[in-house]
């Protein structure tokens, strides 16, 4: 039985964060205390580093209170709870977003001043947790903020890499990628947990058993290697709120097992060799982003997280409720982020069957009301396969679970489609390719009792297309749509402090309470013919370009005018997410104004009848055994070589590849764009999310009708986005056509690859994949059918933006572009992903806010 503490005697213990950090002087004592004892240092030799340091474990302390009272609350309390179980959570830094959720950013701010500290100084020294690739990453981040923002009682599981993703170098404009020792000056918000430890098995045999009492036979799963799961925290502060949950990631270290017999034979380097070898689960983050690269260790490091959070979630369930196993549902929900964690509905199921003795059926009924599962993609070389006998080698008894599982199911299904071997071959879990593969997705949706996807076209398009044949299997209902969403928080609030300094003021909202009612944004389509307000509004886009433009000028050298359009296509490099159509258009236009100025037309001319002054700014990481994504990179940054070094066309046009691209600089790059690029071949961009973080700064859409790009013109209408582009129904046709009929390159293109041809931008060698692929080999991402239809929807956004001086008086700027900007920022309420996570908490997880 747990000790209920009252209110009044928590008070006197732990009273909350504030305790720590709402007065200047609680806050300062406790700073200089962690600098002479966690730091071993004194304030006299104290840098950035160590101020960062010691401010973080102060704030970090009053973290602690909320989160010991949250948990405490909510053991109390006992309702049901989400598990977020995600490979990826690609957090960012944590200190500013921390001092926001707990308001007490000023008073931090005044403190640090007074000892001698700059709280932006101190905030920079904070090394990006990047602990994930991209959308589906950083989704999972803001998905925890909000779930301890709306008062839900929800946890993170995931793996404490050492290494996040690779930081990207660009040495003469090739991507070098570089690991990322995250961890060098040891993490002031982890919390090793060194008492939950949690042994996880690998290899091994399978036999039976008999039970010598009862006489039945079961199975036992024995030998093999073991690995200890060390759990660390990561509090996670929800914001206006206590409510404080857990991110918990696991470290693997080795057991204290030692190979005596090697030892004994005289090879002690040996005896301790595999032991060393489990540090390795841990060590890495996979670095591709939508692509499955099927390496062993990739799927022990799946085995490794999905076993220890499952072992820890259950053995947090039989403290409270023994084996109530039918009450098991009752309390936890668990959500599969993408198909990673499809090993947890296997070993959930050997949990219950073997370790804990319940009958085949009714333990899966448990698994199935437990699980959900969430896609998202449909790209083909993304979904996960398994090949038979690395799984069964590694994971023997699962790989029987799987086929059991696979045959009650398919029996189930022969009973509703007799004789229908087309859909039994469709729907199998194991696919009867050489060699054997499970498929994981299939898996994932047996074992779940919802899918949903993560935008309205792609829930959609995932039950038409791919889980087309599951769909007649289990009926619509248990197919379902929830759209991504951002936490405005980090989004708004600490990316562009003066913009939401200017919204809570017009919404006279001195608290920011809109940060979690952003329906509230609304109110701010009173002010669209208020000039006044419009200013306010442009110069605050001005601020933010002149921050980028420093940001640029730091990293490459490269000096922009604020002035010009910034014209951003930062994320991952993709064909799919079709970069090289951006460049192509830039090289074309380049083209243009230098066949202009040869006619002997004027740079002003120009500006005024054919070209506004614009920057085309990228950013983004490529695989690093993606040749095509690395060969795109290339040409942008041979293509801003050639641009921005060519006098003759003064600032009409720079290219930047800003190198490095993550959380961090995404707070800076996503308040300064005047127009962003979502431009994916239509049905191939599940979601985007940036998408979104873009729009609710203000910044203007370039699209095609693809993910979100989709609900968001519906929100903020369609005058307000710049939408262009064939649609997903018209891509396999397209495709096909190229194939039979021959690609057709339009004359602007074909102009481009000339000029890429000729080795305008270095060796065309370098780039022959890249054109052939779309000359030669089908044009795949459909570049040839959207080029013109893109640069035709640039030549009409360009006359909406017209001639901005920078000032904030070209009044014609402002009623045309600043009005769209903040018509869109007034409509983006949808895209919270508080909203995201209500959806899932009532349709999917059934599960209430805590009493606070
Ligand atoms: C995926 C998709 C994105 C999506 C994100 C989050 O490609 O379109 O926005 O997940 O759902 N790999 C990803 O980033």
């Amino acid at each position: 039985q747990l000790k209920v503490l009252d209110s009044g005697k928590r008070g006197t213990h732990a009273p909350d964060s504030a305790a720590v950090l709402s007065t200047k002087d609680a806050f300062e004592e406790s700073f200089v205390r962690h600098v002479e004892t966690t730091l071993a240092r004194n304030m006299y030799n104290c840098d950035s580093l160590a101020a960062y340091q010691a401010a973080s474990n102060t704030i970090r302390d009053g973290l602690l209170i909320d989160w010991a009272n949250t948990q405490q609350k909510q053991t109390i309390q006992d309702g049901k709870r989400v598990y977020y179980l995600s490979l990826e959570f690609l957090m960012g830094r944590a200190m500013d977003n921390a001092l926001i959720n707990l308001k007490s950013r000023d008073n931090t701010k005044q403190s640090l001043n007074e000892l001698g500290f700059n709280l932006e100084d101190v905030i920079h020294q904070e090394p990006d947790a990047a602990l994930g690739n991209g959308g589906l990453g950083r989704l999972a981040a803001c998905f925890v903020d909000s779930l301890s923002s709306k008062n839900y009682s929800g946890w993170g599981y995931g793996l404490n890499y050492q290494y996040g993703i690779f930081k990207q170098k660009i040495i003469d404009g090739y991507q070098v990628e570089v690991p990322d020792y995250w961890l060098k000056y040891s993490n002031p918000w982890e919390i090793t947990r060194h008492e939950i430890q949690i042994p996880v098995d690998f290899y091994g045999y399978v036999y039976e058993d008999h039970d010598p009492n009862t006489g039945i036979a079961k199975k036992v799963w024995s030998g093999g290697e073991r690995v200890l799961a060390v759990a660390v925290d990561f509090p996670i502060p929800g914001y206006n709120t206590p409510n404080t949950n857990n991110l918990r990631l696991w470290n693997a270290k080795p057991t204290e097992e030692f190979d005596f017999t090697k030892f004994n034979a005289g090879d002690y380097q040996q005896s301790v060799g595999a032991q060393q070898r489990a540090e390795a689960i841990t060590s890495v983050l996979y670095p591709n982003d939508n692509f499955e690269s099927g390496k062993e260790l990739r799927l022990k490091q799946q085995y490794f997280w999905v076993a220890a959070s499952l072992h820890d979630i259950v053995r947090r369930f039989k403290k409270q409720h023994k084996n109530n196993w039918t009450k098991f549902p009752d309390q936890i929900a668990i959500q599969l982020n993408d198909t990673h964690p499809t090993l947890a509905v296997v070993e959930l199921q050997r949990i219950l069957v073997d370790l804990e003795g319940l009958e085949w059926e009714k333990a899966w009924s448990i698994v199935t009301k437990v699980f959900a599962y969430t896609n998202h993609t449909v790209l083909p070389e993304a979904l996960e396969k398994w090949p038979v006998d690395v799984l069964g080698r590694l994971l023997p008894r699962h790989l029987e679970i799987i086929y059991d599982i696979n045959f009650f199911f398919l029996k189930e299904v022969e009973k509703k489609f007799p004789g229908d071997r087309d859909v039994l071959g469709k729907v199998s879990i194991i696919e009867e390719s050489t060699p054997k593969q499970i498929r994981m997705a299939s898996l994932a949706i047996v074992g779940s009792h919802k899918v949903n996807g993560v935008a309205e076209l792609h829930s959609e398009l995932i039950k038409t297309t791919i889980f087309k044949d599951f769909v007649k299997v289990f009926g619509e209902d248990k197919f379902t749509n929830v759209t991504n969403g951002v936490t405005p928080r980090r989004w708004l609030r600490q990316a562009n402090p003066l913009l939401a300094e200017l919204i809570a003021e017009k919404l006279e909202d001195p608290e920011y309470d809109y940060l979690t009612n952003l329906g509230n944004l609304k109110k701010l389509e009173k002010f669209v013919n208020d000039d006044e307000f419009l200013k306010k509004w442009d110069s605050i886009k001005f601020h933010n370009k002149k921050r980028l433009a420093d940001l640029v000028k730091e990293e490459t050298g490269i000096v922009l005018d604020p002035t010009v359009l910034f014209d951003v296509q930062v994320k991952r490099i993709h064909e799919y997410k079709r970069q090289q159509l951006n460049i192509f258009a830039v090289i074309y236009r380049y083209l243009r104004i230098k066949q202009l100025l040869a006619e002997g037309v004027s740079l002003e001319e120009i500006k005024l009848k054919h070209y506004i002054p614009k920057a085309s700014i990228f950013g983004g990481k490529a695989a690093p055994g993606y040749y095509m994504a690395k060969t795109i990179i290339h040409l942008v940054n041979k293509v801003g070589d050639v641009v921005n070094n060519d006098p003759a066309i003064g600032n009409l046009l720079k290219v930047v590849f800003i190198p490095d691209y993550n959380v961090s600089k995404a707070e800076i790059i996503t308040p300064a764009s005047d127009l962003s690029n979502h431009i994916s071949t239509a049905g191939t961009e599940a979601s985007g999310t940036s998408n979104m973080k873009f729009a609710l700064n203000g910044g203007l859409v370039i699209g095609t009708v693809d993910g979100a790009n989709v609900e968001i013109t519906r929100e903020i209408g369609e005058e307000n986005i710049f939408l262009f582009g064939n649609l997903a129904e018209s891509v396999e046709e397209l495709r096909h056509k190229h194939i039979y009929e021959g690609v057709k390159i339009p004359a602007a293109l074909g102009e481009v690859f000339g000029a890429i041809e000729s080795g305008l931008f270095g060796n065309p060698d370098e780039y022959r994949a890249l054109v052939d692929g779309i000359r030669y080999h089908g044009d795949y991402y459909l570049v040839t059918d959207d080029f013109d239809l893109f640069l035709q929807t640039h030549v009409k956004l360009e006359k909406v933006f017209g001639h901005h001086g920078g000032d904030a008086n070209d009044s014609d700027h402002l009623h045309s572009w600043v009005k769209k900007s903040v018509l869109s920022v007034a409509n983006m309420g949808f895209f919270s992903s508080d909203r995201a996570i209500d959806e899932y908490a009532e349709n999917i997880w059934d599960i209430e806010p805590t009493n606070q």
